[in-house]
């Protein structure tokens, strides 16, 4: 028999040798911002964690270095139709970011330096499924990509992974951000194209 099984070419994933429907492969690496850059010193640099009763946690640029950091190399998505695949980040899980809290969240709103937001389930960005990235491909991570750091939540379209993140709202109901009260889907799965409201 010719067929080679998928499985013996050693993906465990049929998704990773594939782009999601309407996508195309870039090795290119577009700049996608709404706005100015914002260009923020490790110095000045905080991620407020807000809880839904409105009390504030703060992680400083040197806590964050302190906190266990991990090598990720996932694909990315970008509703502007490109994809790249097999990114290398380095970040810290979000699960290491919120550990020491207990939460009745639902919904997290990211917000960020220069006031961009976006909303996600709480669910999407815990257990693994997201990171705050400060070095791509080797580098820290250029302003113009969302340095010092930025979310990556590779699984949802690439306009979720907020760059210059400076806070994680936590909340009980969900709250649209920037691009999905303008008429982007408020989920974003890149394979089931939810690129905008009714998708
Ligand atoms: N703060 C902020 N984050 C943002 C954006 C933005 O305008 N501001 N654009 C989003 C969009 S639409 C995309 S596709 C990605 C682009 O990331 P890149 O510029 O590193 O390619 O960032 C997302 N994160
Ligand atoms: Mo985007």
């Amino acid at each position: 028999m010719s067929v080679i099984s998928r499985g013996f070419a050693g993906r465990s994933d049929d998704r990773d040798r594939q782009v999601p429907p309407g996508q195309y492969l870039t090795d290119d690496f577009p700049v996608l911002t709404a706005g100015p850059t914002p260009r923020i010193d490790t110095k000045d640099w905080r991620l407020d964690i807000t809880e839904i009763d409105g009390s504030k946690s703060s992680l400083a640029w040197e806590q964050l270095m302190d906190l266990p950091s991990e090598d990720v190399t996932v694909d990315i998505h970008c509703v502007t139709r490109w994809s790249k695949h097999q990114t290398n980040w380095r970040g810290v899980s979000i699960d290491t970011v919120l550990e020491h809290l207990e939460t009745e969240a639902e919904y997290a709103l990211i917000h960020c330096y220069g006031d961009y937001s976006t909303n996600l389930p709480l669910e999407d960005i815990i257990d693994g499924k997201a990171w705050i990235a400060f070095e791509y491909e080797g580098d820290a991570l250029e302003p113009e990509h969302g340095g010092p750091a930025r979310l990556l939540v590779p699984h949802l379209y690439l306009w979720k992974s907020a760059k210059w993140i400076n806070g994680i709202e936590l909340r009980l109901n969900d709250k649209l951000g920037f691009w999905e009260s303008l008429g982007y889907h408020e989920y974003g799965d890149p394979w089931l194209e939810q690129r905008y409201v009714g998708d």
